[in-house]
């Protein structure tokens, strides 16, 4: 296994050197962050990008993400041309030597918290999932703003975007998903480039919003949508594992044997209530999740690909991006650091 950190570039509070300064890390997940969703990142940025993480003794491990343009997934005729375009970036980004790439597929939102620093009860800062609450935050007929809400759509335009998705069915979006795959997989095959699915955050729909990737079922309708060791999953236990029905050890075990995760995000999560859940710290007892458990399955299929500690809370009195702060993301990578550790030492 190998310890990542993502880093969001130079506009970032977290440096380079502080990560590099963390036990065991090797690589960095990181993206272009000036070049507009759909336009063809060019080799020139990748190698710059690349370059800077290398004088770190660091190196590019993962592109998180390389985002799908809204028309590819709401299946306009406009979509050739910005898959083309996605084609032609992971073929930049294999000539950089950039092999791994996290992308998703949710309309809209890359994720939902109805807060983004909730105080628990230790006085840490923590982002949090409430239901009834996301429900009065939605655009079309609710009254509450969202916290996170992508900077780059006023709220028209999100009423706007919203309401082209009300038609938009769940099959709609399998089959535009699968249009997506038919055009990128290919490529991605023939450059070495590894694609890896984050699931939806949170694994269910909201605002009316279909989404697909949830759970073990629509996974493995997903893998073999294109049946290609290219086209693989980002297993992130804290999204998938807010639902009780996903039992993360048993999806590692089951997708990695298939070779199939290419990515791993590792963090708890405390399920609160009926689909309400706190981001607690990485530590088994702190949350729901088993993730002694979770990296015992990683271990025992021989994962050997990226994995990074996910979202932490602020802790320390640190500011800054919400669930990417340095301390408690690298308490977690330590703490990941030390169940490995113990797993290796014990087997011997
Ligand atoms: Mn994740």
């Amino acid at each position: 296994m190998k310890m990542t950190f993502r880093w969001y570039g130079d506009d970032d509070k977290v440096t380079l050197e502080n990560i590099r300064q963390i036990p065991g890390m090797k690589g960095i997940v990181s993206a272009i962050y000036d070049v507009p969703v759909g336009e063809v990142w060019s080799l020139e940025k990748i190698m710059a990008l690349k370059n800077k993480i290398e004088s770190y003794g660091l190196e590019l491990s993962v592109i998180e993400s390389v985002p799908v343009h809204e028309d590819i997934k709401m299946g306009l005729p406009t979509r050739d041309r910005y898959i083309e375009n996605y084609a032609q970036t992971l073929r930049n980004l294999a000539k950089a030597g950039v092999y791994v790439v996290c992308y998703n597929f949710m309309p809209v939102f890359d994720w939902t918290r109805s807060n983004l620093d909730y105080e628990l009860p230790d006085g840490s800062k923590a982002l949090i999932y409430d239901e009834p609450t996301v429900q009065k935050m939605n655009p079309l007929v609710g009254d509450l703003s969202l916290p996170g809400w992508d900077a780059s759509y006023t709220k028209d335009e999100m009423k706007a975007i919203l309401e082209k998705y009300q038609s938009i069915s769940e099959e709609d979006l399998w089959s535009n998903l699968e249009y997506f795959l038919k055009g990128v997989i290919p490529v991605a095959e023939e450059v070495g480039i590894k694609m890896a699915i984050h699931p939806d955050d949170p694994p269910w729909s909201i605002f009316g919003l279909p989404r697909i990737i949830t759970n073990k079922e629509n996974l493995e309708r997903f893998i073999n949508l294109v049946d290609s060791p290219s086209n693989g999953i980002t297993l992130c236990s804290g999204s998938l594992g807010v639902s009780r029905e996903n039992d993360i050890p048993e999806l590692i075990r089951y997708f990695g044997k298939k070779g199939r995760i290419h990515f791993a995000h590792i963090r708890n999560i405390k399920i609160t209530g009926e689909k309400c859940f706190e981001e607690s710290s990485h530590r088994s007892e702190d949350g729901s999740l088993d993730v002694y458990e979770i990296v015992k399955a990683y271990y025992d299929i021989g994962f050997d690909g990226p994995f990074r500690p996910d979202h932490g809370r602020m802790i320390w009195g640190e500011t800054g991006r919400p669930g990417y702060g340095l301390y408690d993301r690298a308490l977690g990578a330590v703490y990941i650091n030390g169940i490995y550790e113990a797993l290796v030492r014990s087997s011997k």
